[in-house]
């Protein structure tokens, strides 16, 4: 992979064994009065302002739910909830990301200053790439087996491995004859999108075979369901310590990017392991 990530106003470079870390911003209410909304958007500021505290490198804002099951909400619920978060931490000078399969708040997101632009649909839908080639953001790409809404009903691959690496060097030709470059693209096999169990385990295995797609690699298993089997936990925010096992692999691995909740944690376990590692 490129040694440094070119996304917007910054070049960002991974240590040795030591990745990015990127916190992890939800912007996701459960109620969409104007109090709510409100108390949403001064929440995530707050949490933002926490996470960076806290020693994260990105803060990845998301203003639409891609849980398992998820219906999804319209461009302008979407960008109410995103706007004035985002409209707030341009001017803190960190780089910020906005988790969105939307092209419109793609769009939206570049003209008001966002960094990276974080597709779980890894740019396929119409005007998303074009969206990405008229910037100089960053991208992660990441690989989805259907949508939200059904994806974990019965996922099946003839070999995960390969067809995941075939879908993302297949969107990484695509945008790089759009004229992103790699140095501007992270690539995602997408944990828990339309994947057992099994399937997860074995894509976390392969983090070192996506790296030599050219891209870095981002992994995201932070509290997920793959980390709840595991270890028998049904309350994600106690999926904390499977969750830094899992992001001190990625590490080893190569991964360029983590994504998580728990950034302290995260944190600390991964500047040990740098040291011993000899980083
Ligand atoms: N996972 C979620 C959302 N966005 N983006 C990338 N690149 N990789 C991921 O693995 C990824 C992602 C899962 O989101 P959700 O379960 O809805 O919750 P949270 O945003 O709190 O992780």
């Amino acid at each position: 992979m490129p040694k440094t990530w070119s996304a917007g106003r910054f070049k960002l470079t991974p240590s040795p064994h030591s990745p990015l870390i990127m916190g992890i911003v939800n912007v996701t209410p459960d109620s969409f009065s104007d109090g709510g909304q409100h108390n949403t958007a001064s929440a995530a500021i707050a949490h933002a302002e926490t996470l960076l505290k806290e020693g994260a490198d990105i803060l990845d804002l998301g203003g639409e739910s891609t849980r398992p099951g998820s219906q999804g909400v319209s461009v302008e619920e979407e960008w109410a909830r995103l706007a004035p978060v985002l409209k707030a931490l341009v001017p803190w000078n960190v780089p910020l990301s906005v988790d969105t399969l939307k092209p419109e708040i793609m769009r939206r997101a570049v003209e008001v200053g966002v960094d990276i632009l974080n597709d779980v649909n890894g740019f396929r839908a119409p005007g998303a790439e074009e969206t990405l080639a008229a910037s100089t953001v960053g991208g992660v790409v990441m690989h989805m087996l259907g949508e939200p809404r059904t994806m974990q009903a019965s996922p099946q691959y003839a070999d995960v491995v390969r067809e995941v690496t075939a879908f993302l060097q297949d969107r990484l030709t695509n945008l790089e004859q759009q004229g992103v470059g790699l140095h501007r693209l992270m690539v995602d096999p997408g944990f828990g999108f339309g994947k057992t169990l099994a399937h997860n385990v074995s894509l976390m295995q392969a983090t070192a075979a996506f790296s030599a797609l050219g891209a870095g690699v981002l992994i995201g298993v932070s509290r997920k369901r793959m980390i709840g089997e595991l270890t028998g936990i049904e309350n994600p925010p106690q999926r904390i310590h499977g969750s830094i096992a899992a992001a001190l692999f990625a590490a080893r691995e190569g991964a360029a990017v983590v994504r998580v909740h728990d950034v302290k944690a995260t944190r600390d376990a991964l500047q040990v392991q740098a040291v011993l590692l000899g980083g």
